[in-house]
């Protein structure tokens, strides 16, 4: 008994520590913590159906706000852990780095935190109950916020095995505790992909108000892919709208003692890359020495095949990775046992040997596959010789851009109105819908800090084109050269010139369309930007409410009403068509003025998703783009036509 006080203690100091200082265990107490509690439960249901023996996995959403996992596996060791001194699922659930795991025996590779994440999960919940049925037997126990408060006990007998782990997260440790049922459907999508044949499914019971403040139905989706990551690229391409180039998804898989390794790829007819690497199930958003393998070895194939079959010649530059890439929808999947993350967010793969095992993988089925399939072969061949062309001929336009203004020492576009500041991170540059609002836009401006760049004419929609004619865009080059910091390959933080990148436009439909142009170049070549932060929506207000000399401006219709009436009799309000409606004082103090504006950063939550809404929206086809809008035409507000 003293044994097991003293442990006790311990146990409790221990998850004492991850209520104090949660984001060290699951990255931040926002909604993205919240979910990551979900994850953490379903990785170790999922450990155990990569161990062969689990085959359903259920996650329900209830109405009280806990979340449940049920898994169909063996359940959780019913004895008494020997070096504890407590039953084991106590000690799964209370131990940091503690488990079945941490001995090396039992599962052969592992996601997750090793066996953390029930023990962390249990720390930072109000409380969680455990119904685990283990060898003919049932078993539970409850806890509130980490202490036991029903001890483990046998219920009785039992046909069925697995554990069944029910939580409600701490609302005093979490921003927001209400799920996302969208996101969890997502991640819970992406396991299922990258564990073939493993049934996972998701209810959401809590019947949610929607707008109108009605409530939803039960919303239930259940995935189950024999196909594994073939159907995640299936499925990729396929939200994405875009038209595939051959027929069959090449896929390929090697195994040896400690690692498993697969790829299945397709190409499509966009311009655009889609590769998502894993390592034990884990997003390597980093990527890592699987994904340099990857890449290594499909170009060195692509080119030997090429120069073999003479479609390139001897005087012929090789293909480059770009360029072999471009319109390739990819996923690569490795699960090994002793994995090593890196990086900056840990999502980096560091084992060095993977490398040469993927490497070798693509290397040898991929050449075998062009060997047996020469239409594919010459369908893809030629698609990477067009981007490479246009990548040559974006280089010519971009040797062309430089060499114009030898003699002015500089590369600014002449319509820039600068400022003085130098230092990045002071400065603001706003990009202008026209050149009368561009005026407007000068002459309300502080010039210590914040540049102007009118934009003449449409901006080029970059989704439907190659590098060679970004380049070459008359709409484009201001902003490449007023940013300083190159696109694409070129791209280099250190020399963006601004910190802050204002997209003004106005708030009708024409206004709408040019922020979706720009932020579709942005997102295509100049990524980085968006994920930093550096990427702003001004918010001009759509109304001026006057009487006499008094004025005020109103953001939205309700806003408009509400100073109307403080106003008065006689109030009126003239609504902004334009910014060119607005003489610079106005503009300076509703848009551009730190001290009274609203901007809107540009935040980016889920790079998938935006990819294809992307091309989607922006594309070459039409018809997805007819249905997106058909589907979601009785959402838009404030149409102005
Ligand atoms: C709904 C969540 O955790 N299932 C689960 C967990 C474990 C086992 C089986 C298990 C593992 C082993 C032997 C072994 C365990 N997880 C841990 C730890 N579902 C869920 N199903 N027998 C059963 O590892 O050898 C310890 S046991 F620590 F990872 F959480």
């Amino acid at each position: 008994m003293n044994q097991y006080d003293e442990n006790q203690i311990q146990v409790l100091e221990g998850l004492e520590a991850v209520r104090r200082r949660p984001g060290m265990y699951i990255g931040s107490t926002s909604i993205r913590g919240l979910h990551h509690l979900v994850y953490e439960i379903v990785d170790n249901a999922i450990d155990e159906a990569m161990a062969g023996k689990c085959h359903r996995i259920e996650v329900t959403l209830h109405p009280d706000g806990s979340v449940s996992v049920q898994d169909d596996g063996r359940g959780i060791p019913a004895g008494i852990h020997p070096k504890m001194g407590i039953p084991t699922l106590e000690v799964v659930y209370t131990i940091l780095h503690a488990g079945g795991k941490f001995d090396g025996e039992g599962y052969k590779f592992s996601g997750g935190l090793h066996g953390v994440g029930a023990s962390v999960v249990n720390a930072l919940s109000e409380w969680v109950e455990l119904d685990n049925c283990y060898d003919g037997r049932r078993y539970t126990m409850r806890f509130e916020r980490g202490a036991v408060t029903r001890a483990f006990k046998c219920e009785g007998e039992t046909d069925h095995h697995g554990l069944y782990v029910r939580f409600k997260p701490d609302a005093t440790i979490f921003d927001e505790t209400v799920f996302e049922y969208e996101t969890l459907l997502a991640r819970l999508r992406e396991q299922a992909f990258l564990n073939a044949g493993v049934n996972i499914s998701i209810r959401d019971e809590r019947c949610l108000p929607d707008t109108n403040g009605e409530p939803t139905p039960v919303q239930e989706c259940d995935l189950l892919y024999e196909g594994g990551i073939r159907s995640f690229v299936e499925h990729l391409n396929g939200a994405k709208k875009a038209e595939v180039i051959h027929p069959d998804i090449i896929y390929m898989r090697a195994e040896r003692e400690d690692y498993v390794a697969e790829v299945a790829m397709q190409y499509n007819d966009t311009y655009n890359e889609t590769l998502l690497t894993f390592a034990n199930n884990i997003h390597t958003i980093e990527g890592g020495t699987h994904e340099v393998g990857y890449k290594n070895a499909l170009t060195r194939v692509l080119n030997e095949y090429a120069r073999k079959n003479g479609i390139l010649k001897d005087a012929d530059k090789n293909l480059s990775g770009e360029d072999v890439r471009e319109g390739l929808c990819a996923v690569v999947s490795v699960k090994l046992t002793e994995a090593q993350f890196e990086g900056q967010t840990k999502g980096k793969l560091g084992n060095a040997d993977m490398r040469q095992f993927v490497d070798k993988l693509v290397y040898t089925k991929l050449s075998e596959y062009l060997e047996e399939n020469p239409s594919a072969g010459k369908i893809i061949l030629e698609k990477a010789l067009a981007a490479s062309r246009a990548r040559e001929a974006a280089r010519k336009a971009r040797e062309l851009t430089r060499r114009k203004n030898p003699l002015e020492g500089s590369t600014l576009p002449g319509k820039l109105a600068d400022c003085q500041e130098r230092r990045t991170e002071l400065t603001e540059l706003f990009l202008v819908e026209g050149d009368s609002a561009g005026g407007t836009a000068k002459e309300g401006r502080d010039p210590r800090f914040q540049a102007i760049l009118p934009l003449r004419g449409k901006v080029l929609n970059v989704e439907k084109s190659r590098l060679d004619k970004v380049y070459g865009n008359a709409s484009l080059i201001p902003i490449i050269q007023a940013l300083g910091c190159g696109i694409g390959e070129e791209f280099d933080m250190e020399k963006l010139r601004y910190g802050k990148i204002i997209i003004m436009a106005d708030a009708d439909v024409d206004g709408s369309h040019i922020r979706i142009l720009l932020l579709t170049f942005f997102f295509r070549h100049m990524r980085r930007l968006i994920d930093e932060g550096h990427i702003f929506l001004a918010q001009p207000p759509l109304y001026r409410v006057h009487k006499g000399k008094k004025e005020m401006y109103a953001f939205t219709e309700a806003e408009r009403d509400a100073y109307m009436e403080q106003l008065g009799q006689g109030a009126e309000a003239n609504r902004y068509k334009g910014l060119g409606e607005m003489n610079a004082d106005q503009l300076r103090d509703t848009t551009m003025d730190p001290n009274y504006r609203t901007i809107l950063r540009v935040t980016l939550e889920d790079a998938i998703e935006c990819d294809q809404m992307f091309n989607i929206l922006m594309g070459d086809r039409v018809e997805p783009r007819r249905e997106f809008i058909e589907a979601n035409a009785k959402f838009a507000e404030n149409l102005d036509v």
